[in-house]
């Protein structure tokens, strides 16, 4: 994994990726995953005919991995951690999509083939006990007076990642040592690696795992899946190289979804128009088995809440529970989108209802500069940042004013016309990241970070990092990542920390380098830093857009978006732009196009790209980006975080937007995706009478 993209061969398309899918190993077999069709079911497997087919090597059920579990999810939840989930199912089937027996073969058709011939009996399961229930509070301050109380509801589609590779591993055991070579699109090599010696009982030293080019990850691809360690388990067994590729239908199927949570909201305002009290309800869908950051999404939503606003009393319930269903996990954003949609809507909502600019509604109760650092009434401090500026230059650039004009002339002729602000933040993540630094003789230098990259080209900002400390081009520095025999540990390239920890680290290690050449000390010069961040930076920002909806159809155009983020110190500002404008299209995706459905048996009615509608790049609007740059003391580099962001406001700003635009409608329901059906049917509803 050494290789530096020039900033200028970023523009360009060279062929050099290497995906997982594109290493073949001598001897590699291939395996294929028979799958449960059926949500919940007690299941009897019959192996024999699969084991007579032409070119099967070895076939794994449930009953050969003993007593093997995934190891337990992360602890922010602890009740979450007495529930570990199986990797393949034995007796019962939990949802459909479900792997169960795994069949290896000497090539992919021959393995599917094989799994096709195993025979799987379904049979009714007695009622179950209702799922346990995880719950998360946040009570704070006293209720004070209130004069205007609103209250929503929203219920959110689950949506999937969409990488350009679907998950994909090659296990190979090297009888030799006895060692474990694992190869997979994840964003934690190192806890991939961890995870994997636990299960497999070997020693960590006799495992590595390498993440080529990942292509795309969203959070699906941060906690590793059954899949994983049953390829593991069976390149152990066979004593040589096994491959699996998720294909794009296994994915909807089977790889962790995002979103599917069920909120409710009241936002209490006095007669001056500040936010004294909000309330918040959140009810998260587990799926059927716990990935590792199975809880993030819950703990941020009710953590975040209230964003950027001065709320005095909060009341914030969240639970989680299992269903039948793939398993939820973190996504771009993670509870944070959830929080930013429930709060925006309700403070929309309470401006049109007290009869206040909406905007002149949020800058009222927006924190202030000299308020930071600011303790949430979640415990939460929020590091720094003009939040009030942010608003106001979105909307200088938006011309929001004369839109506001423009918009009342159109509505008179007929035109339903919305404008739509969301503010947010985006916590960046806590904790440590590492990064080692090389300097040889012949003036190269090497960077290596415990963090990594799944397409956003660390790669380039990383080695940008190191070239500025050290005074040389980026061109003579070459950073290695993803690949645990070479890059020092790590937490991973997730919750939008890359930067602002994992950039941290990298600078303070080129530092040491820096220092030490000055004191003379003789070649290679190393230094290897373990960097922990003061303490979580928030990036911010606010968004307004623009959307119009055709009265006959209900076909929603997204006229055009303004956005103003505020990612601090932005080492590459291409790359930085690319983010937002990526996490951009993501979060329109989900606001106008993305769902995930299930029937009322649990079967996936959405397992294919025919089913299931993503942004295409004529999809996307107009868009002005406006970066803010306020310093930040939360990390040495003065890095924010910039991955999430566009998934966090900007279907807030859209749903607005389109509540806006159907105001002498019904709207208090109205709920992704809004596609030209669910438009239509608001307008085929009863006009309602202005407040
Ligand atoms: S949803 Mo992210 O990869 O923490």
């Amino acid at each position: 994994m050494q290789r530096l993209f020039r900033t200028e061969d970023a523009r360009l398309i060279t062929g050099q990726g290497r995906f997982v899918h594109n290493l073949a190993l001598p001897g590699m077999r291939f395996g294929v995953f028979v799958r449960s069709s059926v949500a919940s079911a007690l299941i009897d497997v019959d192996l024999w005919a699969a084991k007579q087919m032409p070119g099967v090597v070895q076939i794994v059920s449930a009953a050969d991995l003993g007593a093997l579990r995934l190891p337990k999810p992360n602890p922010l939840l602890p009740e979450l951690t007495a529930h570990v989930s199986p990797f393949l199912a034995g007796d019962e089937v939990r949802y459909v999509g479900e792997p169960i027996v795994l069949v290896v073969a000497s090539d992919v058709a021959l393995a599917q083939q094989a799994a096709d011939a195993v025979q799987v009996r379904y049979s009714p399961k007695a009622d179950e006990p209702e799922s346990p229930h995880f719950e998360v509070r946040h009570h704070s301050g006293t209720p004070q007076k209130a004069d205007l109380t609103v209250s929503i509801t929203h219920r959110q589609p689950r949506v999937q990642a969409m990488s350009m590779e679907p998950r994909a591993s090659v296990a190979r055991w090297n009888a030799d040592d006895q060692s474990l070579t694992f190869w997979t699109g994840t964003q934690a090599v190192a806890r991939a690696r961890d995870m994997l010696a636990e299960v497999l009982t070997i020693d960590v030293a006799k495992v590595r795992v390498i993440a080529p080019d990942v292509g795309g990850a969203f959070g699906a691809k941060a906690s590793l899946y059954p899949e994983d360690f049953v390829l593991a388990f069976a390149a152990r067994a066979l004593q040589a190289s096994v491959q699996w590729t998720s294909t794009r239908s296994e994915e909807f199927l089977s790889a962790t979804q995002g979103r599917g949570a069920a909120f409710s909201g009241a936002l209490s305002i006095n007669a001056s128009g500040e936010f004294v009290g909000l309330e918040a309800d959140f009810d998260f869908p587990l799926g059927a088995w716990l990935p590792f950051s199975a809880a993030v999404p819950l703990r941020n939503a009710v953590r975040i809440l209230p964003g950027p606003y001065r709320v005095p009393h909060v009341k914030i319930t969240g639970a989680a529970k299992f269903t039948h269903e793939a398993a939820t996990n973190i996504y771009r954003g993670a509870g944070r989108p959830e929080a930013a949609l429930l709060m925006e809507r309700l403070i929309d909502d309470a401006a049109r209802q007290a009869r206040i600019d909406p905007v002149a509604l949020r800058q009222k109760n927006l924190i202030r500069r000299d308020e930071m650092p600011f303790k949430t009434p979640t415990g939460e401090t929020l590091d720094a940042g003009d939040y009030p500026l942010a608003l106001s230059a979105a909307c200088e650039a938006f011309g929001y004013a004369a839109a506001r004009v423009d918009q009342a002339t159109r509505r008179g002729a007929g035109g339903l016309v919305g404008i739509g602000v969301a503010c947010y933040v985006e916590p960046c993540g806590q904790g440590w990241e590492s990064a080692r630094v090389t300097l040889l003789d012949n003036g190269q230098v090497e960077v290596a970070s415990g963090s990594s990259a799944q397409g956003q080209g660390h790669e380039t900002s990383f080695a940008l990092i190191a070239a500025e400390v050290l005074g040389i081009d980026a061109s003579r520095i070459t950073v290695v990542h993803g690949d645990t025999a070479f890059a020092p540990d790590g937490i991973g390239a997730l919750a939008s920390r890359s930067m602002a920890i994992g950039g941290s680290a990298i600078r303070e290690a080129a530092l040491h380098v820096k220092a030490a050449l000055a004191a003379g000390a003789s070649y290679p010069i190393i230094a290897n830093v373990k960097y922990t961040a003061r303490m979580e930076a928030w990036s911010y920002g606010a968004v307004i857009a623009a959307l119009s909806i055709d009265a006959d159809t209900g076909v929603a155009t997204i006229e055009r978006i303004v956005w103003a983020d505020d990612a601090g110190r932005i080492i590459s500002p291409m790359l930085a732009k690319g983010q937002l404008l990526g996490g951009l299209a993501q979060g329109l995706g989900q606001a106008m196009m993305e769902a995930i459905r299930y029937d009322a048996t649990g079967q996936l009615e959405t397992g294919s790209l025919m089913d299931y509608a993503i942004p295409r790049a004529t999809d996307m609007p107009p868009v002005e980006i406006i970066s803010i740059h306020e310093p930040t003391n939360a990390n040495t580099l003065g890095a924010k975080g910039v991955g999430e962001a566009g998934c966090i406001g900007v279907p807030a700003a859209i749903l607005n937007a389109a509540c806006d635009a159907l105001t002498d409608f019904e709207t208090s329901t109205l709920t992704f995706p809004l596609t030209s059906e669910t438009l239509w049917r608001v307008l085929q509803t009863p006009k309602v009478t202005p407040p």
